[in-house]
């Protein structure tokens, strides 16, 4: 089995579609995880065996996505010290205002670091666990900085009309 030092869990199969976006990233930079449907209000003792385990599995970084009453990514940082990125999913009802607020108004003590809302947030969570893993991680760092140079060549100095 290889290494896995990211999981990336969210509150329900209905995340996953925003989610997959932090996976894809993971799979670009060849960054092994795990993913889990824990959901804080639906499944709470599998958030708790989740939260209890995590740093003595040997993960390093948890991504948590989750929508409407978003609370998953902070109740995953209460529980466990490893670093969590919180994704607010976009919902239909609220465009999820609701989650980027239920997720990133944590009290001092139990940070989640949390990105933007739906799948540019996702992606860039996939970054942030990269980055993190990074720092210890030479051939990762090497890859990450390819990847960003890919991505600001890809990116033209003048608009076109096209
Ligand atoms: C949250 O409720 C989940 O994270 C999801 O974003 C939202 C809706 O879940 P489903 O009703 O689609 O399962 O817990």
């Amino acid at each position: 089995m290889a290494d896995i030092k990211v999981g990336i869990i969210m509150g329900s199969q209905s995340d996953w579609p925003t989610m997959k976006e932090a996976a894809n990233i993971l799979d670009e930079l060849g960054v092994a995880y795990e993913t889990r449907i824990v959901s804080a209000h639906r499944t709470p003792d599998r958030l708790w065996d989740y939260g209890k385990t995590a740093a003595d599995r040997g993960l390093h970084v948890i991504i948590a996505g989750a929508g409407g009453a978003a609370h998953l990514p902070g109740m995953m940082a209460s529980k466990t010290r490893v670093p969590v990125v919180g994704v607010p999913v976009q919902t239909r009802a609220l465009s999820g205002v609701d989650s980027l607020y239920s997720i990133v108004q944590m009290p001092k003590g139990f940070p989640v670091a949390t990105m933007a809302i739906g799948a540019a947030g996702a992606a860039n969570a996939g970054l942030m666990a990269a980055g993190i893993l990074a720092t210890g991680d030479a051939a990762l760092a090497a890859r990450l900085d390819a990847w960003r140079d890919a991505l600001a060549a890809s990116i033209p100095e003048e608009p076109t009309d096209d």
